[in-house]
């Protein structure tokens, strides 16, 4: 057995329910080789001049290259693209009233380099988030094809359901095999890592990962994408990065170097220049277009 795979064509429905039940699944050929070429040429030149990991667990022959929103703007459709959103909004959703985009990242795996150690990637965060939080929605995407030989990623599926302490035996790690524009997609609760590389050539992923929007990011998006890059982009992006509140007060910002505003409390929209959703949060709402009520006492 291995990770259950879904056509490109499968409904949101399958997806979600797959993903329910074994904590990973793939959905087949869900981009063209155009787009997968776009986004290979764009990351390149920066691939080249990034250092290799400095530990097993990010990969002494493995390159990370994040800031990819502000580098490849071909990313941006596959962040944006519509199903998969879709599926992280509404997979995260019992924990949150919006999502974040948590980490912008190729991993390019070199020839000759071991399988990366078993782990979830929610312990980010240590282990302070409640088992019944699942934090993460997650995806890479295949640049290269994705092979046995090549480090597609392992995974054990049904290990999100786990107790965190048990460990997998070696007939339970299946791996992500899928051809180039395929994508992975595994929650933040489930055991996986980046597999052997044992061919000749790179194995090169897109690991785009969604998260809850009132948890810290992984990558740090305010720097990775800094608000003159960020007023460029298409207004879903700046939702996903950050730049709009998370909740009633989550988020806003004061202006140090203004003297004189309107108020304090400034939605970050306004680095953007962009205005905010009326009723939005703290810095735009007036006392009639809040629910006081609601959020009194909780
Ligand atoms: O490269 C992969 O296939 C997975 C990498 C991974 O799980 C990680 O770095 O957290
Ligand atoms: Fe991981």
């Amino acid at each position: 057995m291995g990770v259950q795979t879904l056509p490109a064509d499968c409904s949101q429905e399958d997806i979600l329910a797959v993903l329910e039940a074994d904590g990973a699944v793939i959905v087949a050929n869900l981009i063209n080789a155009d787009q997968v070429r776009q986004m290979v040429d764009q990351v390149t030149p920066y691939i080249d001049q990034t250092p290799m990991g400095r530990d097993d667990f990010s990969g002494r022959h493995t390159q990370r290259t994040g800031a990819l929103v502000a580098r490849t703007p071909a990313c941006h459709e596959l962040i944006l693209h519509p199903s998969i959103l879709s599926c992280a909004k509404r997979f995260l959703e019992p924990f949150t009233e919006k999502i974040l985009l948590h980490l912008t990242q190729t991993i390019h795996i070199n020839p000759g380099n071991p399988a990366q150690p078993l782990h979830r990637d929610r312990l980010a965060w240590g282990t302070h988030i409640p088992k019944n939080i699942e934090p993460q929605f997650n995806t890479i995407w295949a640049l290269t094809d994705f092979t046995r030989e090549n480090g597609a990623t392992r995974c054990v599926p049904g290990s999100h359901k786990w107790d965190w302490q048990q460990r997998a035996e070696a007939d339970q790690i299946v791996q992500a095999e899928m051809s180039a524009g395929s994508v992975f997609i595994y929650t933040g609760s489930v055991l996986h890592s980046g597999g052997e590389n044992r061919s000749d050539k790179a194995r090169m992923g897109l690991n785009l990962t969604y998260t809850l929007g009132w948890l810290r990011q992984e990558e740090n998006q305010y720097l990775s994408c800094p608000p003159h890059i960020a007023r460029t982009l298409d207004p879903d992006l700046q939702d996903l990065l950050g730049y709009t509140q998370g909740n009633y007060a989550l988020g806003y910002y004061s202006d140090p170097e203004a003297q004189h505003s309107e108020s304090d409390i400034l939605p970050p929209e306004r680095v953007l220049g962009r205005m905010p959703t009326k009723g939005s949060s703290l810095a735009s709402t007036t006392d009639d277009s809040v629910d006081f009520a609601s959020i009194e006492q909780i």
